[in-house]
C-alpha cells in the first residue's frame, strides 16, 4: 500500500492516469459498480448501445429498489427489462423487496480497500466499511462496467478528525448534521473526506455508513472511514471475513484541511426546511407539533436503528396525531427484525410498515398533508420532493423521530423519561441471498425482455456552429435536481425520455402559461438551442442523468451558472450540454429570461478555457460577458461531438 491518508492509498492503487495534484484530471481503475433502478434502465440502455457485451469489472450489482409501486405497467416492465439485460451481461440482479442498493451493497458485497462507481448520489455510502464509493450518472457507470477508467478531478482530502464518544440518544445522523453546519452543501467541490482519530473506533459500520451516505449533501466526491477492528467485525457478521484487509492513515498522514469534532460535545440535531444544510438542535424545535414521522432511506433504516426504535416503542402507543412509517432498509433487516420480536413492538405501537426500498425518500407514497410538519430520517428535504408543494420536512436521526412519533412534537431524545434501549452489534447476521441472482451462464442466450414503455438510448446532435441561445430559466442558488428534473409521480418515466421530459423545471410551472418544457422545445424547433441560467451550486443532489438528458432532448445546449455540482457537470458533458460558468459573478444580476446568447464560431471556442459570449436584451441593448469552461481535452472532444455516446 502507498502512504498517506486511507484515500491517498485507494488512489494510488486504483491510479490509471494523473497527476496527483489535487484539481489536476485524473482517472481511476473501478472494480465494482452498482445501479438501481430509476438509473439503471438508461445506464443499461447505453451499456447496450457500446455493444460491450458481459461487464469488465470485478463485481456488478443491478437493484431495484426506487421504483417499486407499480401504479401502472412501466415499473414492472422496467423490472423485467433490468433483470433479463443483467443476466446477458454478467450482472447480479437483487430483486424488487430485497432492499435499499447501498444497505444491501454494504451488507453483501462491500470490500475495503476497493473502489465502487453507482448511479445513486448516495453511492459513497460504501465508505463506511473503507471503500473509495463514487456516485456517478448512469453512462458513467457504463462506461466503468465496459472497463473504461472513471475520470476525476484528483481531490482536496478533508480530513475530519473524531475523539470522544457519542452520548446515549446522540446518533451517528447528529455526526453528519453537524459537519453539514460547518460545510454547508456549497462550494465542497472537487473534495474527498476522510474521518480519523480515536472516535473512529466508537463507531460501528452501519454508523459510519449513516455518516458517509449524507456526505453526498456536502456535495464532496465521497467520504471515507478507515478499515479497522470494527470493519473487521461487520464483515465477519456478515460471513465475509475473507475479504477484510486494514486500511488506515500513516500517522504522518497530510489532509489539505482537518475539522475537529468532539463526539461527546454533539447534541441531537435537525435539518430544517428546505435544505440538508438548514441545521438546528432538536432542543431548539422542541415543542413543534408533527403530523408525520417516517424513519427509513438508504441513511438510516440498518438493523442498529431499526432496534434502537423497537426498543424506543416497545410496550408504547404511536401519538394519536403522527402516522408513524418505517421503510426498513433491508430484507435482510426486516428478517432479523421479525425474527427477534422487534418486528412485533413496532407494529403494537402502531406504526405502519413499508417495504424494504426507498419509498416515500423519493416521493414514492407517504406526501404529507398541507401545511403540516413531516419529520424523516433521510437526507434531502429538498423543496416539493415529498411530493406535496410547500412541504415542511426536517431531517433528523432514528431517536429523534422516534421521540417525536411518541410524543407528537419535537423533542430532544436527551429529555425523554426512559433509558436508552440496550443494543449489541449482532454477532452474525441473518444471510439470505436468494434474492440476489446471478447472472445467466449463457449470457448470449439470454433474450432481453423490452415491453414498449423502454425507450430507446438518448440520442445527442453533434456541437453546432455558433450558439445561438436563448435564455429560457433564470433560476437561484442550490438549485437541486429535484427542481430541474422532479422524481415523486413522474419517476415511472424514467425510460421514456419524451415523456419524463414534460417535467423539466415543472414546479415552476404556471397554469395557463407555456411550461418550461414547451419554451425551450419552441425554441429547439426554431433552430436556436435553449440556455438555462443558474446560480451557485447550480444541480446539487441526485446523480439522475435524466437532468441533463431531458434538458438535452428539449434542445438545452448550456448552462450558465456561477458553480456547478460535480455529478451534474460530468452528467452535462456526456450528454452536450456546456458547462459554463460566469469569469465575473456579478454577471448573474445583468442576464434575464429570454436574453440571447450568442458565441461566434462555438467549435472553436470550447477548445479555449475562457469565452467571450453577447447578451442581447430583447430592447435591443447588448453587451459581452465572459465565461469559463473549466474541462479536460478530453471533455471537449465529447463536447464537440455532442456526448459521450457519438464518441467512438
Ligand atoms: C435521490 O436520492 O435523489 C435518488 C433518487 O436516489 C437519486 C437517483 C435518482 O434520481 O434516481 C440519487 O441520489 O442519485
Ligand atoms: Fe433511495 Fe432515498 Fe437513498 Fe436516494 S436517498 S437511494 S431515494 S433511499
Amino acid at each position: 500500500m502507498a502512504k498517506g491518508t486511507v484515500i491517498q492509498k485507494i488512489l494510488a492503487n486504483h491510479l490509471v492516469s494523473g497527476s496527483g495534484v489535487p484539481g489536476d484530471p485524473a482517472a481511476i481503475r473501478i472494480d465494482q459498480t452498482l445501479t438501481q433502478d430509476a438509473t439503471g434502465t438508461m445506464a443499461y440502455l447505453e451499456l447496450e448501445a457500446m455493444g460491450t457485451g458481459k461487464v469488465k469489472t470485478e463485481l456488478s450489482v443491478s437493484y431495484v429498489d426506487h421504483n417499486m409501486l407499480q401504479m401502472g405497467p412501466e415499473n414492472p416492465n422496467d423490472h423485467l427489462y433490468l433483470q433479463s439485460v443483467a443476466a446477458a451481461h454478467g450482472i447480479r440482479f437483487s430483486r424488487p423487496g430485497n432492499g435499499i442498493c447501498h444497505q444491501v451493497h454494504l451488507e453483501r458485497f462491500g470490500v475495503p480497500g476497493k473502489t465502487l462507481l453507482g448511479s445513486d448520489s448516495h453511492t459513497p455510502t460504501g465508505g463506511g466499511i473503507g471503500m473509495m464509493a463514487i456516485g456517478a450518472g448512469g453512462l458513467d457507470v457504463a462506461l466503468a462496467m465496459a472497463g473504461k477508467p472513471f475520470r476525476l478531478a484528483y481531490p482536496k482530502i478533508i480530513g475530519i478528525r473524531l475523539t470522544g464518544k457519542l452520548r446515549p440518544w446522540v446518533a451517528a445522523k447528529d455526526i453528519i448534521l453537524k459537519v453539514l453546519s460547518i460545510l454547508t452543501t456549497k462550494g465542497n467541490v472537487g473534495c474527498m473526506v476522510e474521518y480519523f482519530g480515536p472516535g473512529v473506533a466508537t463507531l460501528s459500520v452501519p454508523q459510519r455508513a449513516t455518516v458517509t451516505n449524507m456526505g453526498a449533501e456536502l456535495g464532496v466526491t465521497t467520504s471515507v472511514f478507515p478499515s479497522d477492528a470494527s470493519t473487521r467485525a461487520f464483515l465477519e457478521a456478515q460471513g465475509r471475513g475473507s475479504v477484510w484487509t486494514e486500511l488506515v492513515a500513516d500517522a504522518d498522514a497530510e489532509y489539505d484541511r482537518v475539522i475537529d469534532i468532539d463526539l461527546s460535545t454533539l447534541e441531537p440535531m435537525a435539518a430544517c426546511p428546505s435544505s440538508p444544510d438548514n441545521i438546528k438542535t432538536v432542543a431548539e424545535l422542541s415543542g413543534m407539533k408533527v403530523n408525520q414521522v417516517i424513519i427509513g432511506s438508504c441513511t438510516n433504516s440498518s438493523y442498529r436503528d431499526l432496534s434502537i426504535v423497537a426498543g424506543m416503542l416497545k410496550g408504547r402507543k404511536v401519538h394519536p396525531n403522527v402516522s408513524l412509517d418505517i421503510a426498513p432498509g433491508s430484507r435482510q433487516v426486516l428478517a432479523m427484525l421479525a425474527a427477534d420480536g422487534k418486528l412485533a413492538d413496532i407494529v403494537s405501537a402502531g406504526a405502519r410498515i413499508l417495504e424494504c426500498g426507498c419509498g416515500p425518500c423519493i416521493g414514492q407514497g407517504q406526501s404529507p398533508a398541507n401545511g403540516t410538519v413531516t419529520v424523516r430520517t433521510f437526507n434531502r428535504n429538498f423543496p416539493g420532493r415529498s411530493g406535496t408543494k410547500g412541504d415542511q420536512s426536517y431531517l433528523v436521526s432514528p431517536e429523534t423521530a422516534c421521540a417525536a412519533a411518541l410524543t407528537g412534537e419535537f423533542t430532544s431524545p436527551l429529555t425523554l423519561d426512559f433509558a436508552y434501549p440496550v443494543f449489541e452489534d449482532p454477532k452474525s447476521f441473518t444471510v439470505d441471498d436468494s434474492m440476489i441472482l446471478p447472472p445467466a451462464d449463457d449470457p448470449a442466450s439470454v433474450e432481453i425482455i423490452r415491453k414498449p414503455t423502454i425507450g430507446a438510448p438518448p440520442n445527442c446532435k453533434p456541437l453546432p456552429e455558433k450558439l445561438d441561445g436563448v435564455v429560457v430559466i433564470k433560476t437561484g442558488d442550490k438549485t437541486s435536481t429535484d427542481d430541474i428534473m422532479p422524481a415523486g409521480a413522474y419517476l415511472k418515466y424514467r425510460s421514456n425520455i419524451p415523456e419524463y421530459a414534460k417535467a423539466v423545471f415543472a414546479q415552476t410551472n404556471v397554469p395557463g402559461k407555456p411550461t418550461f418544457a414547451e419554451r425551450a422545445s419552441a425554441v429547439r424547433d426554431s433552430g436556436r438551442q435553449a440556455v438555462i441560467v443558474g446560480r451557485d451550486s447550480f444541480g446539487q443532489g441526485s446523480s439522475r442523468e435524466h437532468a441533463a438528458i431531458c434538458p438535452m432532448y428539449l434542445g438545452v445546449k448550456a448552462v450558465i451558472a456561477i458553480a456547478i455540482e460535480r455529478i451534474i457537470r460530468a452528467n452535462m458533458i456526456n450528454f452536450g450540454i456546456l458547462p459554463l460558468t460566469f469569469a465575473n459573478p456579478a454577471d448573474y444580476d445583468r442576464i434575464d429570461p429570454e436574453d440571447t446568447v450568442e458565441i461566434a464560431d462555438l467549435r472553436k471556442a470550447v477548445q479555449e478555457s475562457s469565452i467571450t459570449a453577447t447578451v442581447k436584451k430583447p430592447g435591443g441593448e447588448s453587451f459581452q460577458i465572459q465565461l469559463n469552461l473549466n474541462v479536460s481535452d478530453e471533455d471537449r472532444v465529447i463536447l464537440t461531438a455532442g456526448g459521450r455516446l457519438n464518441v467512438k
